[in-house]
């Protein structure tokens, strides 16, 4: 049976560098000749996705619950695609997926990190709606509508402090892009991925990688060719292709 195309996920909180580094990991790829295909989610090109961009940029309000729902709703439009072209050998970078859907909305409803004198989480709110709407954003039922997504065969999580990303400019503009959201969101990201068995970066056989999702975090406060070495170093076991049927989550 022909080798299906690998599924790799770039997460992490903002500034980390996914962009950069999923960019950078589609050329390396495609100059050694795999065939692969970048996605960035939001995709803010559908309907979908340019709800979610409106919303982004504070340019409109929805319910907690109803972006969360437009999120995922974006994710499962790509969905059918991804599974035929990973099917037919293709591999996807994903820049973002599921565990920023999580994330970020479990955020939402989380306490202010004991380590600050962050404000309480409706404070800054300009959704009159959103201070009893946060209590039903409980973690599970924020991974419910992705159940049965496309599984990655690999989640790279690139892991950066707030010193860093200060260092990048700063958070930008949009929504989620302040300090105290950041810290709620990293409080996540550190519940998502206990979920799933690590890798070492170091550990690159191919058996270790196959049947089931495996999460990584790599230090991103490195320079760019560090973390990118780092990432080729978890991922090259992988450009083959990947023998065993792809999964779904979760
Ligand atoms: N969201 C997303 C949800 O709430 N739910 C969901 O389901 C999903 C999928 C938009 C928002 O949506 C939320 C999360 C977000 O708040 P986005 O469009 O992915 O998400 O956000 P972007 O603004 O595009 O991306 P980020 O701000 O997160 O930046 P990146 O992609 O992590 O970082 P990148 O590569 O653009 O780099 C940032 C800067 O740092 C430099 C780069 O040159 C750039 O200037 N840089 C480095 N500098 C030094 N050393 C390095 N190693 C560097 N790597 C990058
Ligand atoms: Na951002």
């Amino acid at each position: 049976m022909p080798k299906r195309g690998a599924f790799i996920v770039v997460e992490g909180l903002d500034r980390s560098g996914k962009t950069t580094q999923t960019s950078r990991l589609y050329d390396r790829l495609s100059q050694s000749g795999t065939p692969v295909k970048l996605y960035k989610f939001p995709d803010r090109t559908t309907a979908t996705g340019k709800m979610i961009d409106s919303y982004l940029r504070s340019q409109s309000e929805l319910d907690d619950r109803a972006i969360h729902l437009l999120f995922s709703a974006n994710r499962w439009e790509a969905a059918c695609s991804m599974i035929k072209e990973l099917e037919t050998g293709t591999t996807i970078i994903c820049d973002r997926y599921a565990f920023s859907g999580i994330a970020f909305s479990a955020a939402k409803a989380l306490p202010p990190p004991s380590s600050s004198s962050l404000s309480s989480p409706d404070t800054n709110s300009t959704n009159p709606s959103k201070s009893i709407s946060t209590s039903t954003l409980s973690y599970e039922w924020c991974r419910a509508p992705d159940t049965g997504l496309p599984a990655p065969d690999l989640v790279i999580f690139l892991d950066v402090s707030e010193a860093v990303a200060q260092a990048r400019g700063g958070y930008g503009q949009e929504r989620y892009e302040k300090a105290d959201m950041q810290r709620r969101v990293r409080a996540v990201f550190q519940r998502i991925a206990i979920e799933f068995p690590p890798v070492d970066v170091g550990r690159r056989a191919q058996g270790e990688l196959e049947g089931g999702l495996r999460w990584i975090n790599i230090d991103a406060g490195q320079d760019m060719d560090k973390v990118g070495a780092d990432i080729w170093n978890c991922v090259e076991a992988l450009v083959g292709g990947v023998g065993t049927p792809l999964g779904r989550l979760w």
